[in-house]
């Protein structure tokens, strides 16, 4: 595709164009990335050579390029002008032209990059959504990513109940196939069409208002029936009113809100199944192990918040139902100190949700014992799909009403039970692998030893496009932001050479996304100025942690305890960067002299790893201590603490005018954020990922760019030096900590928000499921063919 205006553009400045692309051919490299890119060019038009460029469409393109695959003659790019609006393009670099093209060219260009063996019109298969997605409907702007239920609701009620009036029987099915066990829930036989439901709902209406506000569906239920109502619509006679209102509402004039607000008091989730396959999935001892992190404590934190949630609607609906939570794991014999050899264990704090463990069994069904890595587990899951399918419709004597899928392995194991039992899907990411790890997709090759992308990334595609609906913990988890692409974004295109060619990965407009944030446990996260709720019992524990004399599992001794402390904790893998932070900190004898550095993270001794990061980082935290000669001033703690423990531990950081560091190189949410400003600690966290959103830079906290440690350290200095000089300063930002999570990032919120979700994507299946026909057979066969085949490749 040629464009006249930047041919023209291109005839009058072909000198100094050509310079730029010497300039980038002088970098010697076949692929650069953005900042690359971005920071060549502003050096180049900050020369007097350059100038001419500046306010050009070519600057605006430059700006914005994500990466580019360079082989003389030929330079390809791709910029991202805006969130989820790409730009291909390819440049001849001496004769100096320019043409816009189409993903497919760009990727298959990079692929014979990568494997100059691999013709340029060798048959390679395309993923490609897009044909499937074209009847449904999308959203157009940018700023509605992650608003689907509002979109949907609104498009059902123009779509659905424009419908009505001809006939469409629709809403009134909808209505009749809630169940639970064998009891008929909201309308029985005897409403058939839309026009005998209007007519009934008004006689309902009329028989509820004679009836005493508060008389109980006990006494009203037999006229009801009578009338074709079922239980379901209210426990008393005021709240059926309301909700038989609120639809005949709907029926005569559809708006969106109520029609939102009618579906969201449906009885229709009692029984739910979580899937959380990887790492060791327990209720103590085992935060900060291999795979175990946040995850975890995202799904008990929900688990308890979401078995609320339910209980209360479906009793203001009248009914005497309790409601059942599942969440399967799997099973591990050799548990070290947790109880993930446990079949089943009891989730502390609900009333009747469990944890439900399948084991991992080899090509002769025999059980597994050890820990698997998350990215060694592929080979297993279809077996285990299968047995914990078994095993749920036992428990449950029956099938769950909301599979909710967790990380790629949980995602794609909802996917498979979701398939074969006919039930919504919804899905969490936690974190997708893909933008953690530079060229885990084009390199795959070299990642598989270890990674095994190929598996991961198909069973990404797979669940994702599977999904009834998607949860995300922030907008930045699907779009990205102005400056950096969004998680979900990143897998609308790609390539992996040699395997297969994705053009459309996953739309980002798609209505399946919301945004639904997790919070922190209040009862354990809570500010530091809460007196009489502090767990002051743990203190002297505490002290001697921080500051007593060595243990096994600590490393240094900090000299100095009337400095504040620079506090850290995470999982110890590369991504974390808590080695970047030992690093910066080692390196300013400033910082040394304003605070002391106290990480809790992995273990200290390296035998008692088995993951292979984390080993490395092992190594390099004692390399660096080492090196720095830090012993006196930082503390290492390599030890699972219960989480008590750690909400005491932030308030005591915070006691003393410490600071929290999340220094990764990427943090796809971010639960220690959220934990560490609940309790009032002033935080300093990535601005890659969800953090970014999380806090509010200067006000509520601080954004840091792992990339650049020296900037981090200032900033870390700027701060103490500030908080000494002003009185309030520390107390001001640690005050709007406390209100940001309160106002957005709780599990009140959450739970309520998932809820409503879930009924209004279960109508939107239930409406829309013959026409997923296709879609679901395109991924079944790119189950069978590509992924089943990637699966079974990884060493057992
Ligand atoms: N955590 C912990 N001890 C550790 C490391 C982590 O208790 O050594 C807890 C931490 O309090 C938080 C969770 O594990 O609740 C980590 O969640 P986050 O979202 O920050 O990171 P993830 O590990 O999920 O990547
Ligand atoms: C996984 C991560 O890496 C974190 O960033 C999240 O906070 C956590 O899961 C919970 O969603």
């Amino acid at each position: 595709m040629y464009d006249n205006e930047m041919d023209n553009f291109f005839n009058e400045n072909r000198n100094a164009i050509y310079l730029l692309f010497k300039r980038y051919l002088e970098l010697n490299k076949a692929f650069l990335l953005s900042s690359e890119l971005q920071d060549e060019y502003k050096a180049f038009t900050n020369s007097k050579a350059g100038s001419v460029l500046k306010g050009s469409r070519l600057e605006t393109m430059f700006l914005n390029a994500q990466e580019a695959a360079i082989q003389d003659p030929w330079f390809y790019m791709t910029s991202r002008n805006d969130v989820a609006s790409w730009q291909y393009v390819r440049f001849h670099v001496h004769d100096i032209l320019y043409e816009t093209i189409f993903v497919d060219e760009f990727l298959k260009f990079k692929e014979h990059m990568v494997e100059p063996g691999q013709r340029e019109d060798e048959w390679i298969i395309e993923y490609d959504i897009e044909p499937f997605n074209r009847e449904f409907p999308r959203l157009k702007d940018k700023r509605s990513i992650g608003q689907g239920v509002s979109f949907l609701n609104r498009y059902l009620s123009n779509r659905l109940f424009g419908d009505l009036e001809k006939g469409d029987k629709r809403l009134v099915d909808f209505l009749r196939v809630h169940q639970y066990n064998g009891q008929q829930l909201m309308i029985n036989y005897k409403i058939k069409t839309v026009k005998e439901l209007q007519k009934n709902l008004q006689s309902a209406i009329d028989y509820l208002e004679t009836k005493p506000e508060d008389t109980d569906v006990e006494e009203l239920k037999d006229h009801l029936h009578s009338l074709g109502f079922e239980p379901g619509w209210g426990r008393d006679a005021a709240r059926m009113i309301d909700t038989f209102t609120l639809l005949s509402s709907i029926l005569e004039a559809p708006d969106p809100k109520e029609l939102e607000t009618f579906l969201a008091r449906i009885p229709m989730i009692f029984n739910l199944a979580v899937i959380s396959v990887h790492g060791y999935f327990g209720q103590s001892n085992v935060l900060g192990l291999p795979d175990t992190g946040g995850q975890v404590v995202y799904i008990l934190d929900q688990v308890r918040a979401l078995e609320k949630e339910m209980r209360h609607r479906i009793y203001s609906q009248g009914l005497d139902i309790e409601p059942q939570i599942l969440v399967v794991t799997r099973l591990i014999p050799e548990a070290g100190q947790t109880t993930c050899d446990m079949p089943e264990e009891n989730i502390i704090g609900t009333r009747n949700a469990k944890i439900l463990r399948v084991p991992f069994r080899n090509e002769n069904g025999d059980i597994i014992p050890h820990w698997i890595s998350r990215f060694k587990i592929w080979p297993y899951l279809e077996r285990f799909a299968r047995e914990a399918q078994k095993a749920i419709l036992a428990e449950l004597s029956g099938k769950p009403d909301l599979i909710i899928g967790n990380y790629s392995d949980g995602n794609l194991v909802a996917y498979l039970l979701s398939q074969s039992l006919g039930v919504t899907q919804c899905n969490i990411a936690h974190a997708l692998e893909k933008t953690k790890y530079l060229f885990s997709a084009l390199y795959w090759k070299n990642n598989e030893e270890n990674y095994h992308f190929s598996a991961q990334f198909s069973a990404d595609l797979l669940a994702m496009n599977a999904a009834d609906f998607i949860i995300t913990s922030t907008y930045q988890e699907i779009a990205g932001h102005k400056n950096t692409i969004g998680q979900y974004e990143s897998y609308a295109s790609f390539t992996m050479p040699d395997l297969y060619r994705v053009v459309n990965g996953v739309d980002v407009f798609d209505p399946k996304f919301n945004i639904v944030s997790p919070g922190a446990d209040a009862n354990v996260y809570f500010p530091y100025t809460y007196e009489e709720r502090r767990l002051k019992d743990l203190h002297p524990e505490l002290e001697e942690m921080i500051y007593g004399s060595p243990q096994d599992d600590t490393v240094g001794q900090i000299a100095d305890n009337t400095k504040p402390l620079i506090f850290a904790m995470s999982r110890l893998d590369h991504i974390k960067n808590i080695t970047g932070l030992v690093e910066w900190y080692g390196k300013s004898e400033k910082l040394q002299a304003k605070a002391n550095l106290f990480l809790v993270a992995g273990y200290v001794n390296i035998d008692e790893s088995k993951d292979h990061e984390e080993k490395e980082q092992i190594q390099r935290m004692h390399h660096l201590i080492q090196e720095h000669q830090l012993q006196d001033k930082v503390r290492w703690v390599g030890r699972q603490l219960n989480k008590n423990f750690t909400g005491e531990l932030y308030r005591f950081v915070a006691d003393q005018k410490g600071v929290f560091v999340q220094p990764a190189l990427f943090e796809a949410f971010g639960l220690t954020v959220v934990e560490a400003m609940s309790s009032g600690l002033p935080t300093f966290a990535t601005m890659y990922g969800g953090p970014l959103e999380i806090i509010e830079h200067g006000k509520s906290g601080f954004h840091i760019d792992p990339n650049y440690g020296e900037r981090v350290v200032n900033s870390l200095l700027k701060f103490f030096d500030r908080s000494k000089k002003e009185k309030k300063y520390w107390t001001n930002i640690s005050n709007a900590a406390i209100k940001r999570i309160e106002s957005r990032y709780t599990w009140q919120l959450y739970a309520s928000r998932l809820m409503t979700l879930s009924r209004v994507y279960g109508f939107w299946r239930y409406v829309s499921n013959l026409e997923r026909d296709d879609t679901r057979r395109y991924l079944e066969m790119f189950y069978g063919t590509v992924y089943k085949k990637l699966a079974n490749s990884v060493p057992r």
